[in-house]
């Protein structure tokens, strides 16, 4: 059965590198958001783009929501159709961490709108990779984006915001802590994965192991009367 999973997590929690390399491990279809598609990297630019000035709170979960219905439409939901999983770095998770712990508005309206943008598509599972931000790793130089910059009060409401989102729905979201060495943390994700999801624990292409024999019991043959074996039984 195909499967949704999806990593939520504030900047420089190593979201980009620990789904690339579920996506791989799995041989599943790796995407993002903001941006999984050529119209969504448009809106991603415009949406991060720190010249990018007066959006408001609306009109920028509005955009996300027009990234997300175009990816889920484009890629997500004709690579599930196909049989293939799907690892994706954010989803409707980081809708309501930014837009509604964040930004501040409501987190219900936003569950609503981005069920319609993705006509109802949820994750199976959305690992949130716990990283304080005084572990993140910098942005390395470059000049912040527009989301970025929005702020130290900001960002440390959408933390907040996250584990809200993962302890009310600890079925739907597993935290795993980012604060490791890279390939410990891609241990610790593939342990919550298959621990939730145990039918990915076996790799693509693993011959199915074939259930053991049922025990003969030859004197149940002989009460039934039935001499030689056992035939197809009519169904009831
Ligand atoms: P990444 O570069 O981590 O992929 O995400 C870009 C930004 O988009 C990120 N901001 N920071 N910092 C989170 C933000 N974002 C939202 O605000 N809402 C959304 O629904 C999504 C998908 C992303």
């Amino acid at each position: 059965m195909a499967r949704f999973i999806v990593f939520e997590g504030g900047e420089a929690s190593g979201k980009s590198t620990q789904s690339a390399r579920l996506a791989e491990r799995l041989g599943a279809v790796h995407t993002r958001e903001p941006g999984g598609t050529e119209i969504g990297s448009a809106l991603r630019d415009l949406l991060l783009d720190a010249r990018t000035l007066g959006l408001s709170d609306r009109a920028e979960a509005l955009l996300m929501a027009a990234d997300r219905a175009q990816h889920v439409a484009e890629v997500i939901r004709p690579a599930l159709a196909e049989g293939r999983h799907v690892v994706s770095d954010r989803y409707a998770g980081s809708t309501l961490a930014y837009q509604g712990y964040g930004r501040g508005l409501p987190v219900f309206e936003l569950r609503r709108l981005s069920g319609w943008a993705a006509n109802e598509l949820w994750p199976d599972l959305i690992v949130l990779l716990d990283v304080p931000r005084s572990v993140a790793g910098g942005r390395a130089g470059r000049t912040p984006d527009r989301m970025e910059a929005a702020g130290e009060a900001f960002h440390d409401r959408v933390l907040r915001g996250y584990q809200a989102l993962a302890a009310a729905d600890p079925v739907r979201w597993a935290i795993v802590d980012g604060t490791a060495g890279a390939d410990d943390v891609a241990e610790a994700v593939w342990e919550a994965v298959t621990h939730r999801l145990p039918d990915l624990a076996d790799p693509p292409g693993a011959p199915t192991p074939s259930p053991p024999p049922p025990p003969r019991k030859p004197h149940l043959l002989h009460e039934r009367g039935e001499p030689g074996g056992s035939g197809p039984r009519p169904v009831a």
